[in-house]
């Protein structure tokens, strides 16, 4: 997914083994890591078992920063889009584009997630959650169709993969602010939680966050019948996608499980490898698909 994750499947190698021991895990890291440049299995100096942003960074060129979304233009790539007020209460389709280094449109991009484009959108106060795959015109316009938004400020994430030019393979994740006018007070965030329910499945996280540095999260999922799921479906290449945002300044992590996708369908534990930049409260929304239908689950945590 992003410039971090890229960067982490080389570190799960090393990390996680440490901290884990897990040569099954390594499998996975090694099986998703074929287009990920090579780096030697060696640990952060002076780091022991823990992975920090520090050490993803010692491992290779790609860095962790520039994937949360903060910043609309990096390395000469500038998110523009055509607007940046949308009407309220009805669907809005939204043109805009990615302009490169050399100022024009972008029209090269590389598949992430089966995908060339993701937006992502978040209300300020961390409602109202869009994942989406925008179509892109010959010219370099994307549109992304979005659906009726509440009044209110709303930060928009553009993740994709330039495919050629001076960061070939680098992904970004590229952000704007955008408007809905209108009135609607702010939603309270709800309390930190480790389960979150949808559509009869309930989720429980299991994680000990530690700012800036990458920690193991697991996610079980329970079926409407209360046992454990086994007929995950993958979404996007996935069997989950989870989107976190840090209230306050909306930076977003995107995490995908390191558990293999395999046949027969994947749970009832999903293992994350997650990344939060900053203390404080994120809103995790964990994406996933049994039976041909896509869920979205919420929960709160807590990274102190
Ligand atoms: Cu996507």
């Amino acid at each position: 997914m992003t410039t971090a994750w890229k960067g982490h499947r080389p570190l799960l190698a090393c990390s996680l083994a440490l901290a884990v021991g897990a040569t099954a895990l390594l499998g996975v890291a090694a099986q998703g890591s074929s287009a990920a440049p090579e780096h030697p299995p060696a640990a952060g100096p002076g780091r022991g078992a823990q992975a920090s942003p520090a050490a993803a960074g010692r491992h290779g060129t790609h860095t962790m920063a520039g994937t949360d979304g903060l910043a609309s233009e990096r390395d000469g790539y500038r998110l523009a889009p055509r607007t940046g007020t949308l009407s309220a209460a009805t669907p809005t389709s939204l043109p805009f584009t990615v302009t490169g280094p050399d100022g024009r449109p972008v029209t090269d991009f590389a598949e992430n997630q089966t995908q060339r484009m993701h937006l992502y959108a978040i209300r300020s106060d961390l409602t109202g959650y869009q994942h989406l795959h925008p179509t892109m015109a010959a010219d370099g316009t994307w549109t992304a169709d979005l659906p009726a938004l509440d009044p209110g400020t709303w930060r928009l994430y553009t993740s994709f993969t330039p495919n050629s030019g001076p960061h070939k393979g680098t992904e970004y994740v590229l952000g704007s602010t955008l408007t809905v006018p209108g009135t609607g007070g702010a939603a309270q965030l709800p309390a930190a939680s480790a389960t979150a329910e949808v559509d009869g499945h309930t989720l429980t996280v299991r994680a000990e966050p530690t700012a800036a540095e990458a920690f193991p999260l697991t996610v079980t999922v329970t079926g409407p019948d209360g046992r454990p799921v086994g007929d995950l479906q993958p979404y996007l290449g996935s069997y989950a996608h989870l989107s976190a945002f840090h209230e306050g300044d909306l930076a977003l992590a995107h995490l995908h499980p390191i558990t293999p996708v395999t046949a027969g369908g994947g749970g009832p534990v999903l293992t994350f490898y997650a990344m939060l930049a900053e203390p404080g409260n994120w809103r995790v929304f964990l994406q996933f698909r049994t039976a041909g239908r896509l869920h979205t689950a919420a929960l709160t945590l807590r990274v102190p």
